[in-house]
């Protein structure tokens, strides 16, 4: 039998990556969305633009503010492994917008969780669930931080996380719902919205590349992060769901950088030295910022067999040539159109 998965936030990087890693191994991917435009779904241009690919996709729409739509869409997909990536996911957002933060992404996984509950009840079918949990919940923690490292969320966004979390294995504990969290640090892709800092970064090297007139401004350049690729990390989600237990994972690759490593090998990447061209902007500091993030993935390596494909290096100059091709596509266009 075709095997069916769910994934809300289908339309953003790791759900776009997810899709397609699902499609690859002959799922039937379900999508909820929230917006049909060319814009909203470009993330997935591949798969629909591929009529193969595009038969086994099927997007239904719907918001984490709704809970009957959730519910009907749940029903609707009637999918054996649920995916539920959806929220609001910048940190720096979640201080200005804390309680639009914790409906979409705490309170939003309680109604999946609930939706996905009621299906597997009427239906008697095993119904499995995964949650995107988030490094930004250890926040003031010690690193390297595992899957024993008391939270300790420093933003809106971490303790709307530790809600979910916790919602999670409530869900898990007493009602014996096959309910995991994937505790993922940050990764990164060209299909990370810009104002995320890699892609941020990236973007500018490319730009001022071609205009060195051009400033970057950024925020705490000393913030320390374990990046990995977004293409690895969605297949450990899926290894999460295929093993026998429901478990907690952290996923991390165990290395960490800071902003200024960043902007080294982007810059570097370029041919330019980031201090004569980056401005730091206090209104881009966050009331309250974790300092020093590193993941121990030891149990996922272990008992997944998953590892990490993608170093720093190999990712940071990944995002910085994508970006000095697109930046290079628009100057040719705009040199055209004179
Ligand atoms: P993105 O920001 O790229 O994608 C978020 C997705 O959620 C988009 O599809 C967006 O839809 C959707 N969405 C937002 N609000 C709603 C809503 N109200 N109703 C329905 N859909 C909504 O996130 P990522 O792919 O980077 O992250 C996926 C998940 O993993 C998130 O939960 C994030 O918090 C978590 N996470 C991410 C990490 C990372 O480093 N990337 C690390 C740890 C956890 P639309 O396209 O319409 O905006
Ligand atoms: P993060 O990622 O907050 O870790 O959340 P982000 O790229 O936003 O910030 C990383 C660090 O860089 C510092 N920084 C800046 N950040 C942004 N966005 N813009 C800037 O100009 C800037 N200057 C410095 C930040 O202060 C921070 O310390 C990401 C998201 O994907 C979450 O959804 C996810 O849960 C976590 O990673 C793990």
């Amino acid at each position: 039998m075709t095997q069916r998965a769910l994934i809300t936030g289908i339309t953003g990087q790791d759900g776009s990556y997810l899709a397609e890693f699902l499609l690859a191994r002959g799922y039937t991917v379900h999508g909820l969305v929230r917006r049909r435009t060319p814009e909203a779904l470009s993330n997935l241009a591949s798969v629909l633009e591929d009529p193969a690919r595009r038969a086994r996709l099927v997007l239904h729409d719907g918001d984490l503010a709704d809970p009957l739509a959730l519910a009907r869409v749940v029903e609707r997909a009637d999918a054996g492994e649920v995916y539920h990536l959806a929220g609001q996911t910048h940190v720096g957002r979640s201080f200005a917008a804390p309680e639009a933060t914790i409906a979409t992404t705490g309170l939003g996984a309680v109604r999946v969780l609930e939706a996905v509950r009621a299906h597997r009840d009427r239906t008697r079918r095993e119904v499995r669930y995964y949650q995107a949990g988030s490094s930004e919940m250890f926040g003031a923690a010690r690193a390297p931080q595992d899957e024993r490292t008391p939270f300790a969320p420093r933003s809106p966004y971490g303790a709307a996380k530790v809600l979910a979390h916790h919602a999670t294995v409530v869900a898990r504990e007493a009602y014996g719902l096959f309910a995991v969290n994937g505790i993922l640090f940050n990764h990164e892709s060209p299909r990370r919205p810009e104002e995320f800092v890699t892609r941020k970064v990236a973007c500018a090297a490319a730009r001022i590349r071609l205009d060195p007139a051009r400033r970057l401004a950024l925020g705490n350049l000393d913030a320390r992060r374990d990046w990995g690729h977004a293409r690895d990390y969605v297949e450990a989600m899926w290894r999460m769901l295929q093993h026998d237990r429901p478990l907690d994972w952290v996923v991390a690759t165990g290395v960490a950088h800071s902003v200024r490593e960043l902007l080294e090998v982007a810059f570097g990447r370029v041919g330019l030295d980031w201090r004569d061209h980056v401005d730091v902007d206090p209104a881009l500091l966050r009331p309250l910022d974790v300092e020093d993030l590193r993941g121990d993935a030891s149990r996922a390596r272990a008992e997944l067999g998953w590892r990490p494909r993608t170093s720093f290096e190999e990712l940071v100059l990944e995002l910085t040539e994508a970006e000095l091709e697109r930046a290079q596509a628009v100057s040719v266009g705009a040199a055209h159109a004179r």
